[in-house]
C-alpha cells in the first residue's frame, strides 16, 4: 500500500468517482436504501459535523454505538474521512462497560443511536474525557441527521498515513477482561484483499446479510468492507435472531450469509422456506464448526458452509476454506497472505496431526492499546492466538480448543470442544458446553452444562443417557463425570461460549 491511505477514499469515495459505482445500491435496512452516492453524501454531511460542530481532530476516538443501521455505516465512514479512531461497540453494552471502554480508549466523542442511547449517557455522566455526543434516530431538531442536513455534502479526507490507526476494536475474549486492538487504514484494505478475494469470491450483485454486530470486526468486514470492497450491497437488520434473519432473508433477496454455527443449526430446521432463500454462500465463524452443523445445512440447503477462524486481534479471518475445498471436521487452510503453525510451548513447529498452540503471521495483527497482555499474544511476530489446533497433511487446520479449554483428566489430555460435538449428536441435545473441574482423585474431571431440546425430561435418567451417549461416541474416558441442565449458556457479546463460567454452575 502507499504511504499515504484513507481507508474511506479507497471503499467509498473511489467507489463513486473512479469505478463507477456511484448510482448502485449500497447499503439498505431500517426503511432506508442508499446508492454508493448517497452514503458518501451522507459520510461527507457527519464527517462535517464532526469537524465543524464537535471539534473532531485527526487521531480523536470516536465511540460508535447502535444496531445495524446504514446511518452506523455513514458514522463509521465519517470517523474515516475526518482522522478518526472509531471504537464501534457491542450493542449488549451496559454503561459500566461502556466507562471502561471510554477510559481505555480515552474516547473524546460519541455518536449514538437513539435506542441505545440511556447506557451511553450514564457511562458519560461519569467521564469527563468524553466531550461531545451527538444521537441520531431521535428525531429531534438537534438530531446528527438534523446536523447533517444543514452541513454541506462535500468533504476533503484527512490525508492519513496507511499506518494510522482508524479502528480501535474492544475484545472481551472469553475471560472478561477488555482489551483495545488497534488497526491502521491498510489493515482495513487488507483484509479486504485476502479472504473475501480469495475464498468468498462474491460478485457484485451478491446481497451479503447477517447476524454479527457492526461492532463486531466480524460483522463490519462481512456486512460493509466486503461487499463495499467490490459494488455490492449489504442489508442490515436491527435485530438478527433466527427469526428475524429468516424474514430479512425473504424480504432482501440476501445471497451471502455471515452467522454463527447456532443460528445455522436453528435455520436448518426451518424445513421448505430455506431452501426457497436466494442464499448462495453461507460463512460460519465466531465459534468453532460442528460437522453435524455443516452436515445439516448442507441437508437442509445444498450449499456447503465455509468455514473460518478469525480474531479481532487481527481484524479478520485468517484461515479457512471455500465450498469446493471444504473438509468435514477442519476449519481450512492458512489464506493467501497469511501463514500458520502448530508449535509446542517453546514455539517449535510440530509434526503433522499432533495438538499445539495455533500461531499466524500476515499482512494484519495484533496490536494491544497499552496492554501488558501483548507480550504472550505476539511473540517473534507470531501471533499466539490462543487456540489448539492440529495440522493434517494437506495443510488442513484442525479446530482442537481454546487452549485453556484443554481439559487434563488423570494425565488424559481432553479438549472441550470433542466432548460438545458428542454430546450434540444426542437427539434431545439442544446446547451444551463442557469445561473442566477440579477433582481430587483425578486432577480435573470433564463438566458439562446441557440445554435440553423441549419435551424432553432433565431428570438423572437423562443424565446417565448423555453420559453413555458420550462414552459410545468417543474414547470413553473423555465422558462427563458431572452433568447439569441448564436454560441457556453463558455467551460473550459476539456469542463465543464462555467455558469458564461453567464452573460455577
Ligand atoms: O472467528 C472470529 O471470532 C472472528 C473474530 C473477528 C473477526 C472475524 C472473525 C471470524
Amino acid at each position: 500500500f502507499p504511504a499515504q491511505l484513507n481507508c474511506a477514499t479507497e471503499l467509498l469515495d473511489k467507489a463513486v468517482d473512479e469505478r463507477g459505482w456511484g448510482g448502485r445500491l449500497c447499503v439498505q435496512g431500517g426503511g432506508i436504501r442508499w446508492t454508493y452516492r448517497e452514503l458518501r453524501e451522507q459520510a461527507n454531511r457527519i464527517a462535517n459535523v464532526l469537524v465543524e460542530d464537535m471539534g473532531l481532530q485527526p487521531g480523536n476516538r470516536v465511540l460508535l454505538r447502535g444496531p445495524n443501521h446504514p446511518m452506523a455505516v455513514a458514522c463509521w465512514f465519517a470517523v474515516m474521512k475526518a482522522g478518526g479512531i472509531a471504537v464501534a461497540t457491542m450493542p449488549l453494552l451496559r454503561a459500566k462497560e461502556l466507562k471502561t471502554m471510554i477510559e481505555i480508549a480515552q474516547i473524546s466523542h460519541a455518536l449514538c443511536d437513539a435506542a441505545l442511547e440511556a447506557d451511553l449517557r450514564e457511562a458519560a455522566a461519569a467521564c469527563p474525557q468524553l466531550r461531545s455526543v451527538a444521537i441520531y434516530r431521535n428525531g429531534a431538531p438537534d438530531s446528527l441527521e438534523a446536523r447533517a442536513t444543514a452541513k454541506a455534502p462535500e468533504f476533503r479526507n484527512v490525508d492519513t498515513a496507511a499506518d494510522d490507526t482508524c479502528i480501535l476494536a474492544f475484545t472481551s475474549g472469553t475471560t472478561g477482561v477488555p482489551k483495545a486492538t488497534m488497526h491502521f487504514h491498510r489493515d482495513v484494505m487488507a483484509i479486504c484483499a485476502c479472504w473475501p478475494r480469495h475464498v468468498l469470491k462474491a460478485s457484485a450483485d451478491d446481497v451479503f446479510m447477517g447476524s454479527p454486530p457492526l461492532g463486531f470486526t466480524f460483522g463490519l468486514g462481512g456486512l460493509v468492507l466486503f461487499p463495499m470492497s467490490i459494488g455490492a450491497s449489504s442489508a442490515l437488520l436491527e435485530k438478527a435472531a433466527p427469526p428475524q434473519l429468516l424474514e430479512g432473508l425473504q424480504q432482501y433477496g440476501g445471497t451471502v450469509l455471515f452467522t454463527a454455527p447456532t443460528n445455522y443449526r436453528v435455520l436448518a430446521q426451518q424445513g421448505e422456506v430455506i431452501w426457497q432463500t436466494s442464499l448462495r454462500r453461507c460463512v460460519s465463524a465466531g465459534e468453532a464448526l460442528p460437522a453435524a452443523t455443516r452436515a445439516l445445512w448442507r441437508e437442509a440447503t445444498g450449499i456447503e458452509l465455509i468455514d473460518g477462524i478469525g480474531a479481532t486481534e487481527l481484524l479478520h479471518i485468517f484461515i479457512s476454506a471455500d465450498e469446493a475445498s471444504a473438509r468435514a471436521g477442519a476449519t481450512g487452510k492458512a489464506i493467501p497472505g497469511y501463514r500458520a503453525e502448530v508449535v509446542d510451548e517453546q514455539g517449535r513447529p510440530l509434526p503433522v496431526g499432533e495438538v499445539g498452540k495455533l500461531r499466524v503471521k500476515g499482512p494484519t495483527g495484533c496490536r494491544y492499546l497499552n496492554d501488558a497482555r501483548q507480550a504472550s499474544y505476539v511473540k517473534d511476530g507470531w501471533n499466539y492466538t490462543g487456540d489448539a489446533y492440529s495440522m493434517d497433511a494437506d495443510g488442513y487446520f484442525h479446530y482442537h480448543a481454546r487452549t485453556d479449554d484443554m481439559i487434563i483428566s488423570a494425565g488424559y489430555n481432553i479438549a472441550a470442544p470433542e466432548v460438545e460435538e458428542a454430546l450434540m449428536t444426542h437427539p434431545a441435545v439442544a446446547e451444551c458446553g463442557a469445561t473442566g473441574v477440579a477433582d481430587e482423585e483425578r486432577g480435573q474431571i470433564v463438566k458439562a452444562c446441557v440445554v435440553l431440546k423441549p419435551g424432553y425430561q432433565a431428570d438423572a435418567a437423562m443424565a446417565t443417557a448423555l453420559q453413555e451417549h458420550v462414552k459410545a461416541s468417543i474414547a470413553p474416558y473423555k465422558y462427563p463425570r458431572a452433568l447439569v441442565f441448564v436454560d441457556q449458556l453463558p455467551r460473550t457479546q459476539t456469542g463465543k461460549l464462555q467455558r469458564f463460567r461453567l464452573k460455577d454452575i
